[in-house]
C-alpha cells in the first residue's frame, strides 16, 4: 500500500457551534476556531474535521444545508473560513470539510424549486413516492423517530427523509443530483482543503421502493464516479461514515486499488452496549472482552486492502469517559482509553475536549435538550407509554448534547467559551475540567494525548507495524505492535478491578508510556491494577 500523509497524522474533529465564541452571542464561530489554532498545533494533530458550516436553518445543527457554498451567518463569513484554512496551513494543519449529500435542508432552492411541482425540473432532484391505500409508501422508518416519509399536501405525494422532515432525502439515481454535488465538491477543493468526511455515504445507494437504505447496489459505482470527478489522485483525506460497514464492506470503500474512499468510520465496537436488534437507547453493559474481539478483528481483518479509523467519540456520541471508562478515576481511565487506541494501526479521530476528558452533562427534563434526535425520541416514547424518568435516563446516557456542550476552555465565566449566553448549558464541572487547568498540570490526560502523537510522528511502528492479539484475562486488552526488529507491548487492564497478565518470557528493554508513575521492569507476572496502561518497547 502506498503511503499516504492521511495514515500518519492524527485528525481532530471540531462541532463548530460549541468550539469557540468569538463575537459573543453565545454560538462558536470561525474567527474563535482561528483563536485557538496554536493550541491544536501544540497538541500535534495533523488535520481537523470541521463539522459543516454551511448555511442552515439549523433544525439538525447544519447537517440540514441550504446553500453548499455559502458559510452560516451564524459562523461568519466565507473570507473567515479562507483565513481559517490558510492560517491552520501555516500550522502544519490540513482542513477536512464535511460532506452532507444523502440529503440536504427543505429550504434549499433545489427543494423549494422541487416542491412547485411534478413538472418542475427540480423535483427528481428527491425521491417522491405517490400514497399507497392513501397512507405512506412504505414501512421505511426516519432515524429521527417515525416514518420517514413525510405527505406534501400540494403534490399529494409523499417526499422522503431519512433523517427529520426538514432534510428531505436526495434522489442520487439522477445524474444531474450528482453532477451538483460533483460540482460543489470542486468549489471547496479549488479552495485548498485537505479531504471531506462524508456524512451518512453509506445511504445515496438506497432504493426506497424496495425499502434499501445502506450498501445499495449503486452505492460503490457512485462512489467510484464521485472519486474520478472529484477528489481522486489529489492526495485528500476522505472518510467515509458507514454505519453498517463490516470488514468486507470496508475493504470495497478503502481498498486503494478501488479508488473509492481513504478510510470509513466503522460503528461495531459503538453498538456493543446497545440490546441487540434494538434501539442506541437501549441499553446493556459493556463487555470488554467483545470490545477486545472487535477491536481485534478490524485490525487483523483491514489488512493492507484497506485502512482503518480510530475514535471513541464524535458530535453524536457520548463521551467516552462517562460511557466506558470510570468519572470517578477520570483522568487514569482517560489515559488508558487514549492509549489504547492511539497505539492501534490506523488514523486516530480526537474529538473536541476529549484530550481535556470532558464528560457527559446530565438533564432533568426534556426543556434542556437541545438536540432533535433526543427530543423526537422523548415524544415517541412517552406516546408508548414509558416513564419520563426512564426516557431522560436514555438520554443522559447515550444522547447527543453530552458531546455538544460547549468546549471548556478555563475556569472564567461559561468556562471562557463565551461572554454571551451559551446556546446550550456550560457542564458545571468546567472549573475543574478545561483547558488552563490540563496545560498547567504536566500529568492531565493532555500531555498524554500530545505525547501518543509525538509517538506516531517519531517512530513508524505506530503507523505502519502489524498488530498482534494476546489472550489475556476478560478485561484485559494486550497486544502487540511489531515492524522488523522492533516490538512494542500495549497493555490496558480495561477495568475498575485488579486483573492478572501472564506472559511468555520476556525482555522489557524501555517504558514509552504509563499512565502510573513506576518504570515497567517485568510483565511476565503482574498484577494489573485498575485502569492501569503502558507501552513497553520488549524482545
Ligand atoms: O449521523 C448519522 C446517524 O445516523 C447518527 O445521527 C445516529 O443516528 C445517531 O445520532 C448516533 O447515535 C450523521 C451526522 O453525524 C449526524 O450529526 C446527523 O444528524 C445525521 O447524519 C444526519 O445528517
Ligand atoms: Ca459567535
Amino acid at each position: 500500500m502506498k503511503k499516504n500523509w492521511w495514515q500518519e497524522v492524527v485528525v481532530y474533529q471540531i462541532y463548530p457551534r460549541s468550539f469557540m465564541d468569538a463575537n459573543g452571542d453565545g454560538i462558536g464561530d470561525l474567527r474563535g476556531i482561528i483563536s485557538k489554532l496554536d493550541y491544536l498545533e501544540k497538541l500535534g494533530i495533523g488535520a481537523i474535521w470541521l463539522s459543516p458550516v454551511y448555511q442552515s436553518p439549523n433544525d439538525d445543527n447544519g447537517y440540514d444545508i441550504s446553500d453548499y457554498q455559502a458559510i452560516m451567518t451564524e459562523f461568519g463569513t466565507m473570507a473567515d473560513l479562507d483565513e481559517l484554512i490558510a492560517e491552520a496551513k501555516k500550522r502544519g494543519i490540513q482542513l477536512i470539510m464535511d460532506l452532507v449529500v444523502n440529503h440536504t435542508s427543505d429550504e434549499h432552492h433545489w427543494f423549494i424549486e422541487a416542491k412547485k411541482g411534478q413538472d418542475n425540473p427540480y423535483r427528481e432532484y428527491y425521491v417522491w413516492a405517490d400514497p399507497v391505500n392513501g397512507k405512506e409508501p412504505n414501512d421505511l422508518r426516519s432515524t429521527f423517530s417515525g416514518s420517514a416519509w413525510a405527505f406534501d399536501e400540494e403534490s399529494g405525494q409523499y417526499y422522503l427523509h431519512l433523517f427529520s422532515k426538514k432534510q428531505p432525502d436526495l434522489n442520487w439515481q439522477n445524474p444531474a443530483v450528482r453532477q451538483e454535488v460533483y460540482d460543489m465538491m470542486n468549489f471547496w477543493i479549488d479552495k485548498g482543503i485537505g479531504g471531506f468526511r462524508m456524512d451518512v455515504i453509506d445511504l445515496i445507494g438506497k432504493l426506497p421502493e424496495k425499502e434499501i437504505t445502506g450498501n445499495g447496489p449503486q452505492l460503490h459505482e457512485f462512489l467510484q464516479e464521485m472519486n474520478q470527478k472529484t477528489f481522486g489522485g489529489k492526495n485528500l483525506l476522505t472518510v467515509g461514515e458507514t454505519w453498517g460497514a463490516t470488514p468486507e464492506i470496508a475493504k470495497e470503500y478503502s481498498d486503494p486499488r478501488r479508488k473509492e474512499l481513504s478510510m470509513v468510520f466503522q460503528f461495531e465496537h459503538i453498538g456493543l452496549d446497545e440490546i441487540p436488534g434494538k434501539e442506541k437507547w437501549d441499553y446493556r453493559p459493556l463487555q470488554v472482552a467483545e470490545l477486545k474481539a472487535v477491536f481485534a478483528k478490524w485490525q487483523n481483518e483491514l489488512g493492507d486492502e484497506g485502512w482503518n479509523s480510530l475514535f471513541w467519540n464524535n458530535h453524536d456520541l457520548p463521551r467516552i469517559i462517562s460511557r466506558w471508562g470510570d468519572e470517578n478515576d477520570r483522568v487514569k481511565s482517560g489515559k488508558l482509553l487514549a492509549i489504547l487506541l492511539h497505539s492501534l494501526k490506523g488514523t486516530p479521530y480526537i474529538y473536541q475536549g476529549e484530550e481535556i476528558g470532558m464528560l457527559n452533562r446530565q438533564v432533568t427534563d426534556i426543556s434542556q435538550v437541545a438536540d432533535i434526535e433526543s427530543i423526537n425520541m422523548y415524544h415517541e416514547r412517552l406516546a408508548q407509554g414509558i416513564k419520563k424518568e426512564e426516557i431522560l435516563a436514555a438520554i443522559n446516557r447515550k444522547g447527543r448534547d453530552n458531546a455538544r456542550t460547549p468546549m471548556q476552555w478555563n475556569a472564567g465565566k461559561n468556562a471562557g467559551f463565551t461572554t454571551g449566553t451559551p446556546w446550550l448549558a456550560v457542564n458545571e464541572n468546567y472549573p475543574k475540567i478545561n483547558v488552563e487547568a490540563a496545560l498547567a498540570d504536566e500529568n492531565s490526560l493532555f500531555y498524554t494525548y500530545q505525547k501518543l502523537i509525538q509517538l506516531r510522528k517519531e517512530n513508524p511502528i505506530v503507523v505502519w507495524g502489524t498488530f498482534e492479539l494476546i489472550e489475556t484475562a476478560p478485561e484485559v486488552i494486550a497486544y502487540y505492535r511489531q515492524l522488523g526488529e522492533e516490538k512494542w507491548l500495549v497493555v490496558n487492564n480495561f477495568s475498575r478491578h485488579l486483573n492478572p497478565l501472564q506472559l511468555p518470557a520476556t525482555t522489557v528493554l524501555e517504558t514509552v508510556i504509563h499512565n502510573e508513575t513506576e518504570k515497567i521492569t517485568d510483565v511476565e507476572n503482574l498484577v494489573l491494577h485498575p485502569w492501569q496502561s503502558f507501552i513497553v518497547k520488549v524482545k
